[in-house]
């Protein structure tokens, strides 16, 4: 089974990195991102998505929170409406709230997560057929109970899963390639969550390859894991590398990049 609507998207919205990413969040240190490179990285990630036809939002950067690129964190948009969400980060809290207009200017159906839970988008996959949220470090069960009640009126089944010991989100070691098919590392899908779909598996070594996205035709992946991307590309995939090695230095990816949807 396929559901188009997981991966066919008429808008995304990004934001600019800020100068202030230098002290953005990372589990370890391995070196200060550079802005220039990064601001490189971002221009090429945005060309693509727009080269799928999709109207690409830039908003743009705000220096008071250094991570305000990863913009993925701050919503989870669907097809009844968006939601914004309560990142677990006390730093990154503020972001949700800068992102409430933009998706009001776009929805007509807007939700909130009031808390005191947490929930980050990074932890939801939405596939095909259900919405997955892993429990992390950022995000709770009272924040995922919330969650859980609105997308359920709105016609969604949400399951819970669980996010590996030391990996910042769920999606850090998963994304979806199309309704059914799922790109994981072995960690994670050792768990069982995506028994039932297509597995695609990252190469040996290659971990760091597990956040993409499949925005319309194309797969955007990391830069330099050739074996996922021959992986990605016998299945039938059309694929796109882009550089991610400045966001990789405070553990964002392709997804992290971009709130993806179809406006309703
Ligand atoms: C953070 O720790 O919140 C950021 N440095 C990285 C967020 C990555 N976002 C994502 O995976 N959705």
């Amino acid at each position: 089974m396929t559901n188009d609507a997981s991966f066919r998207f008429t808008h995304a919205i990004t934001r600019r990195p800020a100068a202030s990413i230098t002290h953005g969040l990372r589990a370890v240190d391995t070196g200060t991102p550079d802005l220039a490179t990064m601001e490189a990285h971002h221009a090429a990630y945005i060309a693509t998505l727009r080269a799928t036809g999709a109207t690409v939002i830039e908003l743009p950067a705000l220096d008071a929170y250094p991570d305000s690129v990863f913009v993925e964190d701050t919503a989870l948009c669907l097809p009844q409406g968006a939601i914004i969400m309560r990142p677990g980060a006390p730093t990154r809290l503020g972001e949700a709230a800068e992102m409430a207009p933009h998706l009001r200017a776009l929805y007509t159906t807007i939700a909130r997560i009031e808390g005191p839970g947490t929930i980050e988008g990074g932890d939801i996959l939405v596939t095909g057929r259900e919405i997955l949220v892993g429990q992390s470090a950022r995000t709770d069960a009272a924040g995922i109970a919330e969650l859980r009640a609105i997308v359920t009126a709105w016609g969604h089944s949400l399951r819970e899963v669980h996010t590996p010991p030391g990996v910042l989100h769920f999606k850090t070691d998963c994304s979806l390639l199309d309704g059914d098919t799922i790109l994981s590392t072995e960690r994670l899908s050792a768990s069982g969550c995506f028994d039932g779909y297509k597995l695609i598996h990252t190469a040996p070594g290659e971990e760091a390859a597990a956040n993409t996205i499949r925005f319309n035709d194309v797969v955007l992946m990391p830069a330099g894991f050739p074996g996922t991307r021959a992986r990605i590309e016998a299945a039938g995939y059309n694929v796109a590398e882009i550089g991610n090695s400045e966001c990789a230095k405070l553990d964002g990816g392709m997804s992290c990049l971009s709130l993806r949807f179809t406006p309703s």
